[in-house]
């Protein structure tokens, strides 16, 4: 028994699952999580003393890689000047500032401690912003686990939606629309038969694996939202500051009334942000009326971890990750191919998914169809080569600028290896 195995049988006394997030379990690559010790740059170590090229990077937030020395020496300043105080400080002042100035829809910003937390209060911003109560979201797009996002799609095209989960009341499932990414017909059918207060996306999908908006998609997406009159909100908890300096609406060239921001914002520690329009965020209390607080808003632990780590994210810094990424798609491709393994490999700057299946999914269905069962052989048998990556066919690969030519190369050899063991 590894101490790995030990400390997951503890764990699974006190933790449900034992773990404090499900993903985590790696239950859906049909194995038991190792329980990790430490990391620095790209790699991580299990407390069993092996070490792995990581491309989960904490699922996004490590951009900088693990333990950067500037972010660690940012920390250690800020804890010697304590670590909460739950009042304001210059330093997420600083941060609102560094975020405003990337994202050129972005005039106010309201700090929280987790993406949850942003996509709970910028849905109660847009209802009481437009005095609706309907929403619309896309069936595979993860938005937190609050109530009303946690929801399945149900029969039909622009359907109602069900309960996702145990425990979510069909109360407060019953103002959310949900319909297929990419299908404008379903988009266009949900926006002429309800009125809704916000249209909620995730501009580039990767919680059903990495799906692309299709072309136009977005912009479709912003017309309607404007004929509807209801609000659109893209979530980029993932896509901001990772695929571009100012997130995908830069790349899309869509501008959203609120944005959701997350990962990279707090630099490892817990941040989140929901962000927009000063006319908007000024309805938030105390400036306006619409609740929301949080003892650790702001923290500025995490405020430091967060400026620091965008201070370091300058144009190069994305031309770099941009190509390392592009680079590491290639070489998968090739590997499988040469495996004689069906792939479909699909990249944005910082982000890539390897889907097993002949052809990219446009939707979550198509996703779900995927060979799950290949993917979690192949990715075992990456662990078992010394790569660590995101257990489960719906989530992206988070490569960091620490991922160089090098340890790309002993990627591509690791995941050559276990090409060949799943293609027998
Ligand atoms: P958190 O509440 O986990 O901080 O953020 C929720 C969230 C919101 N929006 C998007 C687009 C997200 O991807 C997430 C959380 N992402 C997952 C991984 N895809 C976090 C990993 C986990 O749940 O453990």
């Amino acid at each position: 028994m590894t101490r790995s195995d030990e400390l997951y049988a503890r764990a699974c006394k006190v933790l449900p699952g034992g773990v404090n997030s499900p993903v985590r379990a790696m239950r859906s690559i049909g194995r038991d999580p190792l329980f990790i010790a430490k990391a620095h740059g790209c790699e991580i170590v299990d407390v069993d003393g092996a070490a792995y090229i990581d491309y989960v990077c904490s699922w996004g937030p490590m951009i900088l890689g693990h333990a950067d020395r500037d972010v660690v020496e940012a920390i250690e300043g800020a804890t010697e000047l304590g670590t909460s105080y739950g009042a304001p400080t210059e330093v997420e002042v600083q941060l609102a500032e560094a975020i405003a100035d990337r994202v050129p829809s972005i005039e106010m910003v309201r700090m929280t401690s987790s993406g949850t937390e942003a996509g709970m209060s910028v849905l109660r911003l847009a209802r009481a912003a437009t005095g609706r109560d309907k929403i619309l979201k896309f069936a595979g797009a993860y938005h937190g686990h609050s109530d009303s996002l946690l929801v399945d799609a149900g029969s039909g095209l622009a359907t109602l939606a069900v309960p996702g989960s145990p425990g979510v009341t069909t109360g407060s499932s019953k103002d959310t629309i949900v319909v297929p990414w990419n299908d404008r017909d379903a988009l266009i059918a949900a926006c002429t038969e309800h009125e809704f207060a916000a249209l909620i996306a995730e501009p580039c999908p990767a919680n059903m694996g990495l799906v692309p908006p299709a072309d136009g998609f977005l912009e479709l997406l912003r017309e309607q939202a404007d004929a509807n009159g209801a609000l659109l909100i893209f979530d980029e908890v993932i896509s901001g500051f990772r695929v571009a300096r100012g997130g995908y609406q830069q790349l899309a060239g869509v501008t959203p009334d609120l944005t959701m921001l997350g990962k990279i914002v707090g630099g490892g520690l817990p941040a989140a942000a929901y962000a927009g329009r000063r006319e908007l965020m000024e309805m938030i209390s105390p400036a306006g009326d619409v609740y929301q607080a949080g003892t650790l808003s702001g923290n500025p632990l995490a405020m430091t971890a967060g400026l620091a780590t965008l201070g370091k994210l300058d144009d190069q810094a994305y031309s770099v990750l941009a190509l390392r990424t592009h680079d590491l798609a290639n070489g998968l491709a090739a590997a499988a191919a040469d495996a004689g393994v069906e792939v479909s490999i699909v990249s944005e700057c910082g982000l890539l998914t390897i889907f097993f299946a002949s052809s990219a999914p446009t939707d979550y269905e198509a996703a779900k169809a995927c060979d799950l069962e290949t993917h979690a052989a192949w990715c075992r048998a990456l662990l078992e080569r010394g790569v660590y990556a995101p257990p489960s066919q719906f989530e992206a690969w988070f490569p960091s600028l620490v991922h160089d030519d090098a340890v790309i190369e002993r990627t591509l050899e690791a995941a050559r290896g276990a090409f060949e063991a799943v293609g027998r």
